[in-house]
């Protein structure tokens, strides 16, 4: 059904009205944009008008593909924010056929990067303009602020750079939490290694927790006051706040409400994603692999349960100063973040040279720096630090960074030392520290390694005192041949 000019009104179309593409239209709309509006189950475009949308004459319904589509100003902007998978593709190839060249398809939901290279790179050849973009910051993120984080064709990003900013959280500066990253997958990539990130800032706060109730046998309230007061210093985001909070709800009978959760993490993926990226890129990224991997030891609580009763270990019991030791947790809790955001930066370094990505390494600070879950005044730190130096080689190499890790270091090691002899896990504490250790290393005992694969597989070594490149290989036992096995790069 052709529909005249004049009721292509709409600065934008979104398809999908569940709970975050509700809350995007919301915010559009209050920023003044006119918003088209499509879902598969079509009795939900009419609930929202008459519901959430009710008085927004700026949030315009359409009942078929066709009728939203014809209520989008050109060049048209659809905006998927749907299930990830092949619902995406679905929609896709639904509104492809009545799009024009310059068009622009956005996927606003958490679709795996390299689904979003393969989009961008197949709509492109039919002339159609693609952004992948992560949208971080839940429901209430979506309707007040969220980051952004969009990539793909960098030809699409002046079409909705206003738009986008517009809606997005800003920095107590006023700067948008939202900018450009970089082409093909790369606003899904960044976004994958933010919930990454998260991961492991949970976990670091789950084991300094674990540490104040077992070690130090503080209760709950107790605990809300220290992390009260954590947030008011270096460590002040998001998830201390909701920490503090958290420690602080009671149930209905009174209790601690958390004290009555049960101890099995879920997880939707996309930890496991950054760290599959990090095993295939060859980067360290040991802190989120840790949180990973607790959350998978977490959900194996019948056998836990089993193990519990059949192998024994220390009693954890504390005998020095309680207070002290808090600020030994606040400075080892802060050392292992300072690691798991190099180790991020690392993994983002490795992959934007891998697939020839331009990354904005302080923009992506920014764009995480509010709006979404891991929001810190610590994500300023890095803004500065890239704003200092673009091309800086790794985050704890900053002035900065550098001051906080050695002023945190003796805490860090006693928190570490302590958990192992009260037999308190603390995995990414005592990862951060480890890879703090080794990447301060000159000198690792790879060259055993070597030795060893020369020894049993002839995998050839290359000397010390002899140019890199060149490699060697030794008859160790006097009794192997001279022939070296073809070297190789994993
Ligand atoms: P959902 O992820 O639950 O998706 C709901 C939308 O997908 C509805 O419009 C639904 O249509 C549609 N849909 C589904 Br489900 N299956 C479909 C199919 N087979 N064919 C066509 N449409 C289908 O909604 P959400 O929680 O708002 O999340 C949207 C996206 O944003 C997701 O990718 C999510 O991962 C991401 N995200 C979510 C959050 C969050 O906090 N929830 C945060 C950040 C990102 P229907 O109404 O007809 O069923």
């Amino acid at each position: 059904m052709e529909q005249s000019d004049k009721n292509q009104t709409a600065d934008i179309g979104l398809i999908g009205l569940a709970v975050m593409g509700q809350n995007l239209v919301l915010n559009m709309a209050d920023n003044g944009f006119t918003v088209a509006v499509f879902n598969r189950t079509v009795s939900k475009v009419d609930d929202f008008l008459n519901d959430a949308a009710k008085g927004y004459e700026n949030v315009l319904g359409g009942h078929s593909i066709e009728e939203f589509i014809a209520l989008l100003k050109r060049p048209r902007k659809v905006m998927l924010m749907v299930k990830a998978g092949n619902v995406v593709d679905q929609f896709i190839d639904l509104v492809l056929p009545h799009l024009e060249q310059g068009d622009l398809i956005i996927d606003g939901g958490n679709s795996h990067f390299p689904d979003t290279t393969r989009r961008t790179k197949h709509l492109a050849e039919k002339g159609i303009l693609y952004i992948g973009t992560g949208v971080s910051g839940g429901e209430e993120g979506a309707r007040r602020g969220p980051s952004i984080m969009p990539g793909g064709n960098p030809k699409a990003w002046p079409l909705v750079k206003d738009i986008f900013q517009a809606i997005a959280a800003k920095t107590p500066d006023g700067d948008a939490c939202c900018d450009w990253v970089g082409e093909e997958g790369a606003g899904h990539y960044i976004k994958m290694v933010h919930n990454g990130i998260e991961y492991g800032d949970m976990q670091l706060i789950c084991e300094a927790y674990q540490l104040m109730k077992d070690g130090l046998g503080m209760t709950p309230d107790e605990m809300h006051h220290v992390f009260a007061e954590w947030n008011t210093g270096e460590l002040d985001s998001y998830l201390i706040e909701i920490t503090r909070d958290i420690l602080q709800f009671k149930d209905e009978d009174g209790t601690p409400l958390v004290e009555n959760i049960l101890d099995t993490a879920g997880q939707k993926g996309t930890g496991k994603w950054t760290g599959i990226s990090a095993l295939d890129l060859g980067v360290p990224v040991t802190l989120i692999g840790e949180a990973v991997f607790s959350r998978c030891l977490s959900a194996m609580k019948d056998e836990r349960v089993q193990a519990s009763k059949l192998l024994t270990g220390p009693k954890a019991a504390f005998s020095g100063d309680k207070t002290a030791f808090v600020e030994d947790i606040r400075r080892a809790l802060l050392a292992s973040k300072i690691v798991s955001y190099a180790q991020g930066y690392m993994l983002m370094r490795e992959a934007a040279q891998e697939m020839g990505w331009h990354l904005n390494f302080g923009g992506i600070a920014l764009m995480w720096r509010g709006g979404c879950i891991i929001r810190s005044v610590f994500l300023g730190k890095i803004k500065a630090a890239f704003d200092k130096n673009p091309s800086l080689t790794n985050l704890l190499l900053d002035d900065y960074f550098r001051e906080v890790t050695g002023r945190c270091q003796d805490s860090w090691r006693r928190v570490v030392a302590q958990s192992v002899t009260m037999g308190i896990p603390v995995p990414a504490f005592a990862t951060a520290l480890t890879f703090f250790d080794g990447y301060r290393s000159e000198r690792l005992p790879a060259n055993l390694l070597q030795a060893q694969r020369d020894y049993f597989g002839a995998h050839t070594y290359e000397r010390i005192n002899k140019p890199r490149g060149e490699f060697f290989h030794t008859n160790w036992t006097g009794t192997g041949g001279k022939t070296s096995a073809s070297t190789y790069q994993v």
